[in-house]
């Protein structure tokens, strides 16, 4: 099984670009920016693969990552890393999603134009996996900040209308608040732009109904919806992005038997299987389709299935999608 899943065209809609970044690439990324890697260096790595059960703790290894990639130089190298990371797990598209940032060394606006740089040079050395980048929202941080950012994300959606598809909206589910964020989404959305929304990552039962009335393209973790909520997502073909290991290394799932993915299937509900944060939770696309697999007995065709579901709820082109199928069922043909 693990070889089937490791040689599938896989397809990956929830990946936050700091959060992607492995050990390996961790490593790689210090020896770019200081040289061959110090022996501090390496133990604050080995610091960063240790997993506390809270949500508050894993935040705080974005902080780790971030100072990283405080400079243009780190940026372009770690969104290179990235993508390299995810085309050496077959991955043949990728959303990588991110917050752009301000500091001394760039703007947000340099922000999101060093990624976009990277990634274009990304895809030449990796022709085989396609970016897309969706710029996100961090709800802890100013409502200003957000309306800079979708601003941003409109003024280049139309320069690079076939890389950025969309907004996220993401961040520590436990701060800001939802509906200070509405108009500017709202906003974003009335530009052609697509919502991926994090929603019910924590238990929060009013502003999971804001945010289903609101409406997005596709919802994040998922985690605290009801049957109802369920139903309603099924309803109107907005499928979950489900994310295993990084839910219950966070805390917020029990154990992989107990992840919502399996109620998911059981309604038949749309739903994706994704990485989340690949380095902070030690993981890739391979390894949570490996874990969906064994925890709830999916058969190869199970997985071929999810891989195709996730192509019809990319943000990518109708022809895009039918390409990105035609690689899926090869590859099934190929095994058969
Ligand atoms: C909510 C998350 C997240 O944007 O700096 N992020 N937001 N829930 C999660 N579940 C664990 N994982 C990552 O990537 C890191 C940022 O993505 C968001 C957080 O805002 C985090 O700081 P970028 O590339």
């Amino acid at each position: 099984m693990e070889q089937f899943l490791k040689g599938l065209p896989k397809v990956e809609l929830h990946a936050h670009l700091n959060g992607s970044l492995g050990i390996k690439s961790l490593s790689d990324l210090g020896e770019r920016l200081y040289g061959t890697s110090s022996e501090d260096f390496l133990k604050l790595c080995a610091r960063f693969s240790q997993f506390e059960k809270d949500m508050d703790a894993c935040f705080e290894k974005f902080a780790f990552v971030h100072e990283l990639t405080s400079t243009r130089d780190g940026l372009r190298f770690a969104t290179e890393l990235a993508v390299r990371d995810f085309a050496e797990d077959n991955v043949q598209y990728v959303e990588l999603r991110t917050t752009p940032k301000a500091n001394e060394n760039y703007s947000r606006r340099d922000y999101v134009q060093t990624v976009i740089d990277a990634i274009k040079e990304a895809s030449e050395t990796y022709p085989e996996i396609t970016v897309k980048l969706l710029p996100s929202i961090n709800r802890a941080e100013p409502v200003d900040v957000a309306e800079e950012t979708v601003s941003l994300a409109v003024e280049l959606a139309q320069a690079y209308p076939n890389l950025i598809l969309g907004i996220d909206l993401s961040g520590n589910p436990g701060k800001g608040r939802f509906s200070d964020f509405a108009p500017i989404l709202a906003q974003a959305r009335d530009k052609g732009l697509k919502l991926a929304i994090h929603c019910a990552e924590i238990e929060n039962p009013s502003e999971v109904k804001e945010m289903l009335q609101f409406g997005m393209s596709r919802c994040g973790h998922g985690t605290f919806l009801t049957p109802e909520d369920i139903e309603q997502l099924k309803q109107r073909s907005i499928a979950i992005e489900c994310c295993l290991t990084s839910n219950v290394k966070s805390g917020t799932v029990p154990s992989l038997e107990e992840h919502h993915l399996k109620r998911i299937m059981e309604a038949n509900a749309p739903k994706v299987i994704c990485t989340d944060d690949s380095g902070v939770f030690d993981t890739t696309l391979t390894k949570e389709f490996l874990i969906a697999a064994k925890t709830f007995g999916l058969t190869r065709q199970q997985c071929i299935d999810l891989t195709l579901e996730a192509v019809h709820h990319s943000f990518a082109s109708e022809q895009e999608q039918i390409q990105m199928a035609d690689r899926v069922g090869n590859y099934a043909v190929i095994l058969a």
